[in-house]
């Protein structure tokens, strides 16, 4: 691919394709023109994939999942198919600059957090590695909101990724199924027969994954909502516009918008429908695929591996036996276990409020065949364990727990960190692991090094493959061979040459956009997450408090600069990390208009952090905070991007940064904090909270200062009810690890100010961080889950 041709196929789409005049075209248009360029380039590979796989007969891979937060795709395609800079080179004759192509871009914010990120790095690993696979999800007309302050308050506005034109993806009105509601259930020739209330059509759209240098492409088919019922023409010829129009609006309201919840379960009727809307055409796909080339279901689990990504999906596995019974006669054990061989469950929480229960009553009235065979898998399971406890059976209490549904209908069960899956097994899924030995097993998370090393930090990127050679990008292994470097100085040099210039791109980026200066020679100290009680950014913000506190105490002292970076959303309806979210920006405003404080800290908090927002700021942090309450946070993910971009973590021991700190080791990593075991015996005493926040006086009087109004001096009793909740009803022990979390700072702040030793340990980092590459989390699932191998 010359640059000759691609500049010539640009301008061919933006002629044909996008019907614009590069005399008159914007930005969007050569963006669009760009976009196709690319495109065209993914087919063949992606068509090659689909047929070798065909012809070989290969086991292939369904990865189900309510999110794919993938982001922008632009710059992600033009590096895996090797053509970033023939594509610069080819704009730049055009008049056109590629990274502002690219900036243009609107992310495709198909996801909350971790769960809907995990898998749209999955779908590029999947495609890296050549495994068969296919993402089912939703096209949500809507992705995640996008959120605004105003006077320090977020506020949710619409994200409306699809008014754009999207080149990505490829329209298949063609591949559409039914899928019911409601309705009520028959018995006919002693066969079930459901006889749905409401139906929707559920239409395919597809986007191709191309992986690293273009060798494999898979397919991430997302599902549109439809209606079954024409437009009304009588109704409209009568006057009533808006009773005409009405199933469409019933219809499309089912993929219009992506629910806001990160780890928190609502309940919702239209997300049930969402869930089963979802589920039950990739199974109908699934099973319209193997049909067209096995003559019966018989050998399914042989052929074809299905991933829960978490509950979201379950309904899956009752839908696929609902098909194997009743729409193709075979008999309820053998749909059971054919389901089962097909089935594998993720789990990535313990948070009791993030597991989903359906009332009987709902999942009875929205899906009656469904509600059935959930009681025949309960009856089934019970029958086989005569002794298997209450407490695991899937219906109980009036309610379906999808938790216990997917593990019965799973033959693995994962977590996402080896400390998350050990807590599955001795606390979650405790009995049913004893009825079980051996479905639980741990897949510990990963990362693509191609989105979140090659694209977000070309300098550092460019450094490594001049120190090591070319291709660690798809064996990240290849790292470890940095770490002779960590002794050199010239290569420190280098590497922390390459820190500083993405902290002085930041830096600017911060002045011209949220009006604060701030040096690029401080500490950049970053905490980029959702807000949750759990991930305790009320912790971070508090020490950030108490340092300014100390400041304001010695104005002559010598304190290590610090610039404190946040970034996340909130639920809309979760009020108590709203107001953290207020305090942030209260804080930021006080501290960072104090003449006193200068650059010594400061406090920024730009708003609608996403992927795009993410790829600027990991690869410009010196510090990662990973600050969870241990045993609560399943793995994390962006602890792993910030260490493999050279940040050093604060955190505890919870989640994946266990192994990150056994594969980067103790000296390279500030631990603080009680580990799972200590949290749950520290809860035992009612009085944790008291008895630590007498102990400190820093935190005591952090807390006095919030108390009397210093940060909301408009609203002197904002905070009244946080400090409140810290003595009171400090459920994330935030007062507990308060004082080991300063002790940990200051260690951080002394590490800071010895810059050689600061520059070895951040390459430590890099060079260690190989075994978090998602390619070897793809390889473990398809090894000890899937059973699928690499058709490369
Ligand atoms: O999944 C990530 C984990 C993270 C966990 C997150 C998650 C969601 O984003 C949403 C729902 C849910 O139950 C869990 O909180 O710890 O890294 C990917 O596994």
């Amino acid at each position: 691919m010359t640059q000759d041709n691609l500049r010539d196929d640009i301008l061919h789409h933006l002629k044909f394709t996008v019907g614009k005049d590069p005399g008159h075209a914007s930005s969007y248009d050569w963006r669009l023109a760009l976009s196709f360029a690319l495109r065209d380039r993914i087919v063949e590979p992606w068509f090659a994939s689909t047929r070798k796989t065909w012809k070989e007969d290969r086991k292939r891979v369904f990865y189900l999942s309510m999110e794919f937060l993938i982001g922008r795709i632009v710059e992600d395609a033009a590096i895996n198919l090797g053509l970033q800079d023939t594509a610069r080179a080819a704009l730049a004759e055009l008049g056109q600059d590629f990274d502002a192509l690219a900036d243009d871009e609107p992310d495709a914010a198909l996801g909350n957090g971790g769960l809907g990120r995990l898998a749209a790095c999955y779908m590029e690993s999947m495609a890296t590695i050549g495994c068969p696979g296919y993402g089912y999800g939703i096209r949500y007309e809507h992705g995640l909101f996008r959120q605004r302050f105003e006077a320090g308050r977020q506020v949710e506005t619409p994200e409306d990724w699809l008014t754009q034109r999207h080149p990505w993806e490829f329209e298949r009105p063609e591949c559409a199924y039914t899928i019911g509601f409601k309705g009520d259930v028959h018995e006919v020739d002693g066969r079930a027969v459901w006889t749905p209330g409401e139906t929707v059509i559920a239409s395919a759209y597809d986007m191709p994954v191309v992986g690293w240098q273009g060798r494999w492409a898979n397919t991430l088919r997302l599902w549109g909502a439809m209606p079954t019922t024409l437009f009304d023409l009588e109704r409209f010829n009568r006057g009533d516009f808006t009773a005409a129009a009405e199933p469409e609006t019933l219809a499309r309201t089912i993929s219009r918008v992506l629910y806001p919840d990160d780890t928190t379960y609502q309940g919702k009727e239209l997300r049930l429908k969402q869930e089963y809307f979802m589920a039950s055409a990739a199974i109908q796909d699934i099973l319209r695929r193997y049909l067209e080339s096995h003559e019966d279901l018989s050998q399914l689990d042989e052929h074809v591996a299905i991933q829960l990504n978490d509950t979201h999906p379950a309904l899956a596995g009752p839908e696929l036996i609902r098909l194997m019974v009743d729409e193709h006669a075979m008999e309820f054990d053998t749909a059971m276990r054919i389901a089962q061989g097909c089935l594998g469950y993720t789990n990535h929480t313990l948070l009791p409020e993030a597991l989903e229960r359906w009332s009987t009553w709902l999942m009875g009235t929205v899906l009656p065949r469904h509600m059935q065979i959930i009681e025949m898998i309960d009856a089934a399971h019970a029958t086989a364990h005569p002794d298997r406890p209450a407490s695991v059976a899937i219906v109980r209490g009036n309610e379906v727990h999808m938790g216990e549904l997917s593990f019965i209908m799973a033959h693995k069960v994962n977590g996402v960190s080896a400390l998350h899956s050990g807590l599955v097994k001795s606390t979650l899924f405790h009995e049913l692991d004893a009825l079980h030995p051996g479905r639980i097993i741990n897949v510990t998370n990963g990362i693509t090094p191609r989105r979140w090393l090659r694209l977000a930090n070309p300098g550092l990127a460019d450094l490594i493959s001049e120190t090591i050679g070319e291709g660690w990008e798809a064996d990240l292994d290849r790292l470890k061979g940095l770490e002779p470097h960590a002794d050199d100085a010239g290569f420190l040099d280098r590497f922390m040459a390459v820190k500083r210039a993405n902290k002085a791109a930041v830096s600017n980026w911060v002045s011209a956009t949220l009006g604060v200066t701030v040096s690029p020679d401080a500490m950049f100290d970053v905490q980029v997450k959702r807000i949750h009680e759990y991930k305790r950014q009320l912790m971070n913000v508090l020490e950030t408090i108490a340092q300014w506190h100390e400041i304001k105490k010695n104005p002559g002292g010598d304190f290590v600069p610090r610039v404190k970076v946040f970034g996340g959303k909130s639920a809309p309806g979760y009020a108590v990390a709203k107001e953290i979210i207020h305090l942030i920006n209260d804080v930021a405003r006080v501290v960072n208009n104090d003449p006193e404080i200068g650059d010594r800290l400061k406090v920024v908090y730009p708003p609608n952090y996403n992927v795009s927002m993410a790829e600027t700021l990991i690869p410009a942090a010196d510090l990662s905070e990973q600050i969870s309450t241990a045993g609560k946070e399943a793995s994390g993910t962006g602890n792993m991007k910030l260490s493999l971009n050279g940040a050093l973590t604060i955190g505890t021991l919870d989640g994946a940064n266990v192994e990150i700190r056994e594969h980067v080791g103790a000296e390279n990593f500030f631990l603080f904090g009680m580990t799972a075991e200590e949290v749950v015996q520290r809860r035992k005493n009612v009085n944790h909270a008291r008895m630590a926040i007498e102990a400190n006086d820093a935190l005591r009087d952090v807390l006095q200062l919030l108390a009397e109004g210093r940060f909301s001096p408009e609203q002197p009793d904002r905070y009244h009810g946080i400090v409140d909740r810290m003595w009171h009803h400090d459920h994330y022990l935030v007062a507990s690890d308060f004082a080991d979390y300063q002790r940990a700072q200051a260690e951080v702040d002394a590490a800071f100010l010895d810059r050689d030793r600061w520059a070895r340990m951040a390459a430590l980092n890099t060079a260690r961080m190989g075994f978090f590459s998602s390619d070897r989390s793809i390889r473990d699932y398809m090894r000890d889950v899937w059973g699928a191998e690499s058709a490369l």
